[in-house]
């Protein structure tokens, strides 16, 4: 009974993030859904993103998840974005739904690239498609070579694997060729970035990333 249960959530909310994605194809906008756990640097990330100015041509939107606080959100503000905070109260992770309401405050013809930086846990935010064109996983060297096999779900779905926070490298026992052997054993098709939001080490790969697959699904 339950797992029927859950069958008929993961529907219902397969059918809303395809009726997300018809809505974003239609305008040309390209989305990313960025997923990690708690404190892996995805908002820094973002941040940095926005400072460097290599996806300057593109008109960027956010779509920040937390349980709480629009902490997040703040930081962002400072860039020229449109920006949405959602807080989702108690779940982990964000929905179809909860997308698809955050979009009415979004003016989706004036956005190119819209990031959605999900809840922060390795295990949920895997489970509910939003409508993204790609998932996106970070893992910081602070968090251990093995996580790809221990929550291999996230690394599965992702097309995109970023090592965030590698200026902290020689504090850490972090292996970068046996992580990287554990993504590609869970995903062999996935493509890696090592990163450094400190550094602006790897932002331009990541956007030359991003500019590629919008080329792939739109021609620009
Ligand atoms: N040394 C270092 N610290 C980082 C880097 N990226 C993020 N951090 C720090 O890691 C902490 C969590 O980052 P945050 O972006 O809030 O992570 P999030 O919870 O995934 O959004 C903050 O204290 C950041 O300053 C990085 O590339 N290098
Ligand atoms: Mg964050």
């Amino acid at each position: 009974m339950k797992v029927q249960v859950l069958r008929e959530i993961l529907e219902f909310n397969n059918d809303l993030a395809a009726k997300n994605r018809s809505g974003f194809d239609e305008k040309h906008v390209f989305v990313l859904n960025i997923m990690s756990s708690p404190g892996a640097g995805k908002t820094t990330f973002l941040e940095r993103t926005l400072k460097d100015e290599f996806l300057k041509d593109y008109r960027i939107g956010i779509i920040v998840g937390d349980i709480q606080t629009t902490l997040d959100a703040e930081k962002l503000e400072a860039y020229n974005v449109q920006i949405v905070q959602i807080n989702t109260g108690v779940p982990c992770h964000l929905d179809g739904k909860m997308i698809n309401n955050a979009c009415k405050d979004l003016e989706l013809d004036k956005i190119d690239i819209l990031f959605i930086e999900n809840v922060g846990n390795l295990v949920c935010p895997a489970e509910f498609r939003v409508g993204e064109h790609h998932k996106v996983v970070l893992l910081s060297v602070c968090e251990g070579d093995d996580k790809p096999l221990k929550y291999p779900l996230m690394f599965h779905e992702s097309s995109l694997f970023i090592i965030t926070k590698i200026d902290m490298l020689p504090y850490t026992d972090f292996d970068m060729e046996k992580v990287k052997q554990n993504a590609l054993q869970i995903n062999n098709r996935t493509d890696i970035i090592n990163v450094s939001a400190k550094t602006g080490e790897g932002i331009k790969e990541w956007a030359d990333w991003v500019k590629a697959r919008r080329k792939d699904v739109f021609g620009s």
